[in-house]
């Protein structure tokens, strides 16, 4: 009996979703939000996995987004939105940018993600697909802190695209 009642509701958690499919080939959706409430080209974050993590790191003075360099690989991977968590495990606010690489640079980029965290805080980035392919000609973007200038930033790559 309790084996059917969970195929019941598992039968009714997978009838969701659709919608509004129409804006996935639209640029500048990206989403910024919680992982609880935030949904990108009408898709909850918690539906969708976790493609990067980055953290917002000091070490002594230094202070670094944390990976360097982040991969997505759009070879073994659906045209679903990309999400990034983005934390900051520091004890001062610091500020995440995202946007093209200026040397791969040769279209107006639709793609600015600015956002600040304070101490401890995190947030989820959702970027519709169309967003990355509009941005560059190539496929790296960068990372940096739009506070502090010394702030080391990073790179993000979208393979195979
Ligand atoms: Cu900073």
């Amino acid at each position: 009996m309790a084996r059917m009642i969970l195929s019941i509701f598992l039968g009714l958690v997978f009838i969701v979703a659709g919608a509004s499919v129409s804006f996935a080939h639209q640029a500048g959706g990206v989403e910024v939000g919680d992982l609880e409430t935030g949904s990108v080209v009408g898709t909850p974050f918690k539906e969708l996995g976790v493609d990067g993590e980055l953290f917002a790191i000091e070490i002594g003075n230094m202070k670094v987004w944390y990976p360097p360099v982040t991969v997505v690989d759009f070879k073994s991977r659906t045209g679903r939105p990309v999400v990034l968590k983005v934390t900051n495990n520091s004890t001062a606010e610091h500020g995440f940018f995202l946007t093209a690489d200026q040397g791969e640079f040769t279209a107006p980029t639709v793609l600015n993600v600015k956002l600040v965290l304070k101490p401890g805080e995190t947030k989820y980035i959702g970027i519709p697909t169309s967003d990355l392919f509009y941005a560059t000609s190539a496929n790296t973007f960068v990372y940096k802190c739009h506070l502090h200038p010394t702030h080391v930033g990073g790179k993000f790559v979208a393979l195979g695209r």
